[in-house]
């Protein structure tokens, strides 16, 4: 077993770190603990269903152990970083778990990642281990790791849930609980969750056990999620939003139900509902529209729905006031960032500030700061940049310490490159992005990322990814590409197998390519983003009835409702992750 490592992220102050403590919000719990004291007080209730296997709190308690004993077994111990890559499905939870035991800390990868994403993780946090399923949805995940294992000589283990082929099986791996010699504290590192980010590489979130505590009980309590409570795990696990708000963690503190949903489709998840009465779910805004467009066409029986979470990405009004006419249950906004801050609708707001802002914050402890380009405060109910310190917000990436200085204010406070403005009530209203991310229905894509994987194609000269306005992702992906001189033309479906071929997720490949001569520059000579979204918004009025098309794209292959792709979060993309059709689609 390795040494306790360092945190090597800043933490909160000590004044801090006692104020929170006293107030209530830091109660010395931690998730091992939590699950020990779920399975005493109810060993026989239903933890997970997956399928048609039915964990109880002992179930699930006990599998923990012998994985925790298991992984001890082989040299994984405190501190260690461990890549987790599942998707939905029972041993997600029973792996964390006995992560979260021994106080090793997974780092929450995600179905859709792949070689480049993985390789990274892997490397950076010099991870010894990779938990990963045989196949998912048509990918075999072994393959992957073998490829990446062979050049990482730290990464020691690779545990696979199913055939584990030249791999460990996980179910292979378990021994008879052992005693725990050093389990963690609660103000210790509980895993590492992935940032959107707008870098060229993810960055990665450092969460203890008390902070993602504290906010989980916060959000079950705004969230009504008590025993009898059933969520169902639409979104992929590992996200922050079906990991904690409430989410599957939230569902499991609570000592309620947990369904998993293998994929989003209104019908897996409506049948899903149907069958296990769930009470409480929760979707990015492009689900939210399939489900209310299928709610619409009846057929299943919905009514055991209390509650239906829609967040990650703006949630349009229109389509907020659908959702409690149409699905027949109430709905909450959330609008929520892993690095921390999440903020809810309450269910007792008036319904016009429910469909029409993203709500306030868990705590009376989160600080809001709104604020202009020098950070300077605004007045009350003015438009500009969110800022935000609190009991369960980062001070600080892990191991990162120049995007530390761009990313938090000197008094602790993260930028989190939202653009807000606050109602009287206190609930914020998203009005747009200051960072260079695109948001593709939930799924973020950091434009510097895939830029400095278009530039390495031989031919192109430069890159700028933007967004471009989608009637139902919200958002795709946009790729301008000035192409060497000489260089021989390029079709877009080029860039994008490009892209693809580089081992990059699918919701990350451009989906639209756009070559130029030249780019807007700014006055000190950036391209100007600002510039090329106006291009792009002015091509989209010229191009009347190809609804969403970028200038230059065919029309008809970017409009695709009801497309739900389960690697990603939803609704993935028609091209950007099926076969790429050689040319006959773009
Ligand atoms: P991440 O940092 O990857 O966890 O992504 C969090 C970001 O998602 C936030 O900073 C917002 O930009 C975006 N986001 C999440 N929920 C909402 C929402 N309800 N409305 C608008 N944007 C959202
Ligand atoms: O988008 C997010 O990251 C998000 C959305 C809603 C989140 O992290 C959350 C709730 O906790």
């Amino acid at each position: 077993m390795s040494a306790p490592i360092p945190v090597p992220a800043p933490t909160w102050p000590t004044e801090f770190a006692e104020r929170y403590r006293a107030a209530g919000y830091w109660r010395g719990e931690t998730f091992g603990g939590m699950l020990r004291e779920r399975a005493g007080a109810h060993p026989d209730r239903i933890a997970i269903v997956d399928g048609d296997r039915r964990w109880s709190y002992a179930d699930l308690d006990e599998r923990a152990d012998r994985l925790a004993a298991g992984l001890l077994a082989r040299g994984i111990g405190k501190g260690d970083r461990v890549v987790v890559q599942l998707p939905n499905v029972a041993e997600f939870f029973a792996v964390v778990f006995a992560l979260f035991r021994i106080g090793a800390l997974p780092v929450f990868a995600l179905p859709a990642h792949r070689e480049t994403e993985i390789a990274y993780f892997c490397a950076f946090t010099e991870a010894v281990a990779y938990v990963i399923p045989d196949v998912s949805e048509g990918f075999d995940h072994r393959a992957l790791a073998s490829r990446v294992r062979a050049d990482l000589p730290a990464l020691k283990h690779v545990l696979v849930v199913g055939d584990p082929g030249e791999h460990t099986a996980l179910a292979d791996i378990e021994r008879d609980p052992v005693q725990l010699t050093d389990p963690p504290g609660p103000g210790e590192l509980a895993f590492l969750q992935l940032s959107g980010g707008s870098t060229g590489v993810p960055k990665l979130i450092p969460r203890t056990h008390d902070d993602y505590i504290y906010s989980l009980r916060g959000s079950n309590e705004i969230c009504a999620v008590d025993a009898d409570s059933v969520y169902l795990c639409a979104l992929p696990a590992a996200h922050n939003f079906p990991l904690s708000s409430p989410g599957t963690l939230g569902a499991l503190y609570a000592g309620a139900r947990v369904v998993l949903c293998p994929r989003p489709t209104p019908d897996v998840a409506f049948a899903l509902i149907e069958r296990e009465g769930v009470t409480i779910t929760g979707v990015v805004p492009p689900l939210a529209l399939a489900w209310t467009e299928a709610a619409e066409r009846g057929g299943f029986d919905l009514s055991s729905l209390r509650v239906l979470l829609v967040g990650g990405a703006k949630f349009s009004e229109e389509a907020a006031r659908r959702v409690t006419p149409t699905i027949g249950c109430a709905l909450q906004q959330v609008f929520g960032m892993a690095e921390g801050l999440v903020n809810y609708t309450r269910l007792d707001d008036p319904n016009e500030l429910i469909v029409t802002s993203q709500g306030r914050p868990i705590s009376p402890d989160d600080e809001i700061r709104i604020v202009d380009d020098a950070d300077t405060e605004l007045p009350e109910g003015a438009t500009g940049h969110l800022l935000t310190r609190g009991p369960y917000t980062i001070r600080g990436y892990w191991n990162a310490p120049e995007h530390n200085a761009r990313s938090f204010t000197e008094d602790g406070f993260y930028r989190t490159g939202d653009v807000v403005r606050r109602l009287p009530s206190g609930h914020l209203v998203v009005e747009g992005r200051a960072k260079d991310q695109i948001n593709r229905g939930g799924e973020k894509v950091a434009a510097e990322e895939v830029e400095n994987h278009i530039l390495a194609h031989p031919s192109v000269h430069d890159a700028a990814v933007v967004a471009v306005p989608d009637a139902y992702l919200g958002e795709r992906t946009c790729a301008y590409v000035i192409l060497r001189t000489g260089a021989a033309p390029l079709k877009p479906v080029a860039i994008r197998r490009f892209v693809r071929e580089r081992g990059l997720a699918g919701y990350k490949v451009p989906d639209h390519v756009e070559f130029v001569e030249t780019f807007p520059y700014t006055g000190v000579g950036k391209v100007s983003k600002k510039d090329l979204r106006a291009a792009i918004v002015a091509g989209l009025a010229g191009a009347a009835g190809s609804a969403g098309a970028a200038p230059g794209d065919s029309p008809g292959v970017v409009d695709t409702p009801g497309v739900v792709d389960s690697t990603g979060f939803v609704g993935s993309t028609g091209p950007a992750d099926s076969a790429e059709p050689d040319g006959t689609a773009h």
